[in-house]
């Protein structure tokens, strides 16, 4: 029999892009239940072609599910994950909750698929959606250079934010639509007024050097979280990884510059190689004709798009590239997708 599916959180904003790509991805699930808050209870969303109702939360939703997406908050998460585990259900979380924990493997199927059989919690994570952005076609490179060194800036799209994000820049852009602003020191937060919405400064007309809350020494959880878990995933625990994020005004598809070290000499020409045949990577990278990755061209696609590699003039064993990945696909739905169709593959075959 086909294994029986679960999307916990899917009226949310990964949710939504989850029941999408569920609807396109070859079907190898059986029943596809739809579970969320007893807020969300009742209502009915379209899956497979089918309107499906949406079942309240509890212990009993996760009866006969053999594999279960949680696209929730992280203390949801905590609470329900081992809920569902106790009950034979295999977790695939979303959340920060579980990633850093040893008996819980962080997996990205082209990057380390084998750990996703090791599960002693019965739970497997799904990293963040800025490390995800980038480590498919960082783990390509590695794999033939050795990766010594990570320094990276994002720029990360509204939707990381989820709704309250993309909602907050809509109404900043419209706010500021048609006007002179942005040459006056203030003008643009003036313009906006009280709606920063879930961001610590004006988005429109703008970027913010912040995604994520304050850890010791200055450092944003989110920059800690592309060190612990690009560390986890490659498998490189001593791995030096400095990263700066940055909010900037792009709705969906976090883009990182990436300056990677490696312990070999590197040229471009094999660089392009390894990226263009990497699964899961796309290579543009033309800048004489002006082709190279863009937020406004890679959202709604599954690949991480590279593009603008070059060989740092000062270091042969280092490479600056630019990446962008829509952060509600590979950065989170499909990700999640892909790691329950291994553990699918796993449980139907004999
Ligand atoms: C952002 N990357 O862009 C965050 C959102 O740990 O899954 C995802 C947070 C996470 O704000």
């Amino acid at each position: 029999r086909k294994p029986v599916l679960a999307v916990v959180g899917a009226t949310g904003a990964v949710g939504t892009v989850m029941l999408e790509i569920l609807s396109q991805r070859q079907d190898v699930w059986g029943e596809i239940r739809l579970v969320a808050s007893p807020r969300s209870a009742g209502r009915r969303l379209a899956v497979r072609g089918e309107e499906t109702e949406v079942v309240a939360l509890s212990e009993e939703a996760f009866d006969g599910v053999d594999v279960a997406m949680f696209d929730v908050p992280d203390e949801v998460s905590a609470q329900w994950a081992p809920i569902a585990a106790a009950k034979g259900t295999v977790v695939v979380d979303n959340s920060a909750a579980f990633r850093m924990d040893p008996d819980v493997p962080l997996v990205v199927p082209e990057v380390n698929a084998h750990a996703a059989r090791v599960r002693p919690r019965g739970i497997i994570a799904n990293p963040n959606c800025t490390t995800l952005s980038m480590i498919v076609a960082v783990a390509a490179l590695h794999a033939e250079f050795g990766l010594s060194e990570l320094v990276v800036s994002s720029y990360q799209a509204a939707s990381g934010a989820g709704k309250a994000g993309v909602d907050t820049l809509r109404a900043q852009l419209a706010a500021v639509a048609g006007s002179s602003l942005g040459t006056q020191p203030g003008d643009v937060r003036r313009a906006v007024g009280d709606g920063l919405g879930p961001f610590p400064a004006p988005l429109a007309l703008n970027v913010v050097p912040w995604a994520g809350s304050l850890r010791e020494d200055g450092w944003s959880s989110e920059e800690l979280k592309i060190r612990d878990e690009s560390r986890k995933i490659l498998g490189l625990p001593s791995l030096r990884v400095a990263a700066t994020c940055v909010r900037v005004p792009v709705i969906t598809t976090h883009s990182l510059a990436v300056h990677a070290r490696f312990e070999n000499e590197v040229t471009v020409e094999q660089a392009h190689e390894i990226l263009a045949s990497a699964p899961g990577v796309v290579l543009v990278d033309d800048p004489a004709e002006g082709e190279f990755p863009t937020p406004a061209d890679a959202v709604g696609t599954d690949p991480t798009w590279v593009g603008r590699v070059r060989r740092s003039l000062d270091d042969p064993r280092a490479l600056d590239l630019f990446v962008c990945g829509d952060n509600l696909r590979k950065g989170a739905a499909l990700n999640t997708a892909q790691v329950a169709e291994c553990v699918a593959a796993e449980l139907t075959t004999p």
